[in-house]
């Protein structure tokens, strides 16, 4: 499965089944280590030279969209830039869901059989997102890779009343140059977050779903996590695409 020497540094699994968070109610993944830490540079770098204007400034937070921001739920044709397909998506696809499915992968029954979409978001220390959905635009896979800093994404669930719970019912640490891949009924049912906080706490094996499948659970044995900046690549399939030259047909009649 290896694509180049900076795959063999990092550890890909031999099927998804490997690295399943078996206490979660879906189909949930985390796999450390999915780049090395040269291809980490190499992303932050790109980030940080992409011109002024990609960047939106959030109140609690900064984004890039790419290739574009959707429109009415649409996107509009464009291909990602190589730096955000190489390696992250050929390595995405090439993890199969299992031993026995080993031609499938995450995105085989996604409309495009692969992600064509990617938000940046970077969050510097006390700085987060509320509890939210992703909506319908897209297929139910989200492929985020986390780079810079190690944060806790906690999932919530909904009250009777519509309300979102008060605490997460499940923690996910996500550290730095690992990909969690999120399906399912964790997708369409629950609600996903970042505390605002500057310290992620009470991180221990009882706490943190993935706690088994972290690579360094020693960094946190003290149960605490100071945050620094830390950037996530969230990759999706938009459901809907347009294309220009119908766009364009549509224009001339
Ligand atoms: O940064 C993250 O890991 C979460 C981002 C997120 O919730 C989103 O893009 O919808």
């Amino acid at each position: 499965m290896a694509d180049s020497n900076s795959a063999q540094l990092t550890r890909l699994p031999a099927s998804l089944e490997d690295v399943k968070i078996t206490s979660l109610p879906s189909s949930t993944y985390y796999i450390a280590n999915f780049i090395s830490e040269d291809e980490e540079r190499a992303l932050l770098q790109k980030i940080a030279n992409a011109p002024k204007p990609k960047w939106r400034q959030l109140t609690k937070r900064r984004l890039q969209t790419w290739p574009s921001d959707l429109s009415k739920d649409t996107l509009l044709e464009s291909p990602l830039p190589v730096w955000l397909t190489m390696p992250i998506i050929d390595r995405i696809l090439s993890c199969p869901l299992s031993q026995t499915n080993a031609d499938c992968n995450v995105f085989t029954e996604s409309p495009h059989k692969a992600p064509n979409h990617v938000l940046i978001n970077e969050y510097l220390p006390g700085q987060g997102i509320s509890p939210h959905k992703d909506g319908a635009a897209y297929y139910p896979v989200v492929c985020t890779v986390s780079l810079g800093s190690s944060l806790c994404l906690g999932l919530y669930g909904s009250n009777d009343d519509g309300t979102i719970e008060g605490e997460p019912r499940w923690r996910i640490l996500q550290e730095p140059r690992s990909l969690l891949i999120t399906t399912g009924d964790l997708y369409t049912n629950y609600l996903h977050g970042i505390e605002e906080i500057t310290e992620d706490v009470n991180l221990n094996s009882d706490s943190i779903a993935n706690w088994h499948l972290l690579s360094s659970p020693e960094k946190f044995v003290r149960g605490q996590s100071s945050r620094q900046t830390r950037t996530s690549l969230t990759y999706r399939d938009v459901l809907k695409v347009s294309k220009l030259g119908s766009k364009l047909a549509l224009f001339k009649r």
